[in-house]
């Protein structure tokens, strides 16, 4: 039977942090057995707010290196940089012609981002860009955070108008967002999600954070008042969004740590946090140690020429239905 296929990409942003990992990354990781796996390092995405051109390489290359240590297998899953396959541009062009402008003004991260650094068409048509990474390559499934529901539901409506407009030619993709984790909350304000670009460097954890700095990280996080470990978004989301955490990375769940844990203080509870972070990223740590720039470069480069070829493949039936065969 030919497996569905899985598609997901990542922002060279900045460094990335628990919240990606636990939201997507981790995910996009175990899908790879049972799926047919396409990631990509979103960099046309990524240019929507202002980069430095040097700057950017490096982290370019960064975000390629820290999926790759997180666990998805170049060797298994196509991954690649979204700029090295232009299929997804010219589909996006194509699907922007089939876009409503009101879908786009009701994107609340278009709003949340023109607001900090100003709007561009790029940061305005970025749903659209995105709709056509997932449908250039057929995709079922896409593994994201919560944050990114807004954007799947255009992806799906895009499927469907191009199918009604032109014959059935995309799968409608549906995401697969985890029931826990899938929008963990800065540590520093836990009612609004952590963030590559919040300024405060306390309000996340990176995957690359030595374990003296996640302790600290994790003691200076704002908790509730009162005491009790307890499961309560509402009355108690500093400690709520620790336990998720703990949850994810111990394999445990959510009741059983509050049975366990409820009458401990917040301070030797967020130790137990610290301490089950450190453990989880340490396989993190060291697999990136491991991987030379000039390995991962030559990896997406492969990534890159394959995925022009099986982009191509479905990009030709595209053109044809909307009649631009080149007759
Ligand atoms: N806090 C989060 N909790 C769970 N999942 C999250 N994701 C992001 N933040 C959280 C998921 O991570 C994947 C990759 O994200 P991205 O790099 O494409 O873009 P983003 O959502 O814009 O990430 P950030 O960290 O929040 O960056 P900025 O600060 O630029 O907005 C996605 O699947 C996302 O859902």
């Amino acid at each position: 039977m030919t497996k569905q296929i899985v598609f997901s990409g990542i922002q060279p942003t900045g460094d990335i942090h628990i919240g990606n990992y636990l939201g997507a990354l981790r995910n996009w990781v175990r899908l790879q057995d049972e799926y047919e796996t396409i990631y990509c390092v979103v960099d046309l995405h990524a240019l929507t707010i202002p980069q430095d051109p040097a700057a950017f390489e490096k982290d370019r290359l960064e975000a390629a290196k820290m999926v790759i240590a997180a666990g998805v297998d170049p060797t298994t899953s196509l991954f690649y940089y979204q700029s090295q396959v232009p299929q997804h541009t010219e589909l996006s062009w194509i699907l922007g012609t089939l876009t409503q402008l009101g879908s786009l003004n009701r994107m609340t991260q278009f709003k949340d981002k023109s607001d900090r650094v100003g709007a561009n068409l790029g940061l305005y048509a970025y749903p659209v860009l995105m709709a056509a990474d997932i449908l250039i390559h057929h995709a079922h499934k896409v593994p994201v955070g919560e944050d990114q529901t807004q954007h799947l539901e255009l992806a799906r409506d895009l499927a469907e108008r191009f199918n009604r407009r032109y014959g059935d030619e995309f799968p409608v993709p549906e995401g697969i967002i985890p029931e826990h984790g899938a929008r963990i909350m800065s540590l520093q304000d836990p009612t609004s999600k952590m963030s590559k670009s919040d300024p405060n460097q306390g309000s996340r954890i990176l995957l690359l954070d030595e374990p003296d700095v996640v302790r600290k990280k994790i003691g200076r996080a704002v908790t509730d008042s009162g005491t009790g470990i307890e499961y309560d978004w509402e009355k108690k989301p500093g400690i709520t969004n620790l336990l998720e955490i703990l949850s994810l990375f111990q394999d445990t769940a959510v009741e059983t740590l509050v049975a366990e844990h409820h009458d401990k203080q917040y301070g030797e509870f967020k130790q137990l946090v610290a301490e089950a972070v450190v453990d989880g990223l340490a396989p993190i740590r060291s697999a990136y140690n491991t991987l030379e720039d000039e390995d991962v470069s030559r990896l997406m480069n492969k990534g890159a020429l394959d995925a022009r070829t099986s982009a191509e493949k479905y990009q030709v039936g595209v053109r044809q239905k909307v009649g631009l065969t080149g007759h």
